[in-house]
């Protein structure tokens, strides 16, 4: 696991709830402390009537939710294996987070996401790889968005829709989040889809699956990814895409990979395991 304890939830719209402080050596629920974390569930997630917000077991006893299993509208598996149901909720496997409740997601348990880490290498004029000044290494850039929420850097991912499989995940807020487009023409949109179906469905590796150090992520309510990377090798189809800010992004670009960057949740890790995979600069 990634480090459980984050210090802060909400978002730009909503208040920042304050969390029991969890010291760093007293995450792990093995660990002895006098703990009595905050409950908090926002006001959307509790009076929502929407078919994927869950039902909170612990105030209607008819709820009963198949934890630990895909029960087809919502995959409540983790890829941490079993999570302990206490209290008829289940328990952070990653450790304690200073809050109870849901927070701001919809799930009890896991809440599976998915994140296309798009990337290319940064060339010159007459399109020679560009080496970093002081580690002579090519630098990668990757498409990178400013969440509208946070106005943290990220990864254009987001969260699986019911049912959904995770290469349409990848697929769709891609599109949503950086392919906004509203000057080109049909037939112009159509061949950029196809063009991206056939990379996403074909050409990405996986980089991670796991817990995401995730501001939302509460002691009951956790967020889970799947990352790809899908890299454009010779500037030949992803790399030629002007990205454009759509939906949960404020702004979508090209950003130079380096150790200095800074992204939202668990984001920066899984972007250096790519400059790994391609021995590029960090
Ligand atoms: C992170 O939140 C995941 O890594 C993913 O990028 C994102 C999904 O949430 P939304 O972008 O849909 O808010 O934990
Ligand atoms: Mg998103
Ligand atoms: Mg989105």
């Amino acid at each position: 696991c990634i480090n459980a304890k984050y210090t802060r939830t909400g978002t730009r719209d909503q208040p920042a709830i304050i969390r029991t402080i969890v010291p760093n050596d007293k995450v792990r629920w093995s660990a002895s402390f006098n703990y009595e974390p905050v409950e908090f569930t926002s006001e959307k997630v509790r009076t929502s009537t929407k078919e994927y917000v869950d039902r909170d077991p612990r105030h209607d006893l008819t709820v009963d939710i198949p934890w630990n299993s895909d029960d087809r509208l919502c995959d409540r598996r983790s890829y941490y294996g079993p999570y302990k149901i206490i209290g008829r909720v289940p328990q952070n496997p990653c450790g304690r987070t200073g809050i109870t409740g849901r927070g701001h997601l919809g799930h009890f348990g896991p809440n599976h996401a998915a994140d296309p880490i798009v990337t290319r290498w940064k060339r010159d004029k007459n399109g020679v790889k560009v080496l970093h000044r002081r580690s002579r290494k090519p630098i990668l850039q990757f498409v990178c968005i400013v969440r509208k929420d946070t106005r943290e850097y990220a990864i254009p991912g987001g969260m699986a829709d019911k049912k959904e499989k995770v290469t349409d995940t990848l697929q769709r807020e891609f599109h949503e989040e950086v392919l906004n487009f509203p000057d080109m023409d049909q037939d112009g949109k159509e061949a950029l889809v196809n063009t991206i179906k056939n990379i996403f469905e074909n050409g990405g590796t996986r980089i991670y699956c796991g817990y995401v150090d995730d501001p939302r992520n509460t002691d009951n309510s956790w967020m889970e990814t799947t990352v790809y990377n899908f890299h454009d090798e010779y500037n030949e189809h992803l790399a030629l895409i002007n990205v454009h800010a759509g939906d949960d992004a404020a702004k979508a670009f090209w950003q130079d990979i380096d150790s200095q960057l800074s992204l939202f949740a668990s984001h920066t890790d899984f972007v250096k395991r790519v400059t790994i995979l391609h021995k590029a600069h960090w």
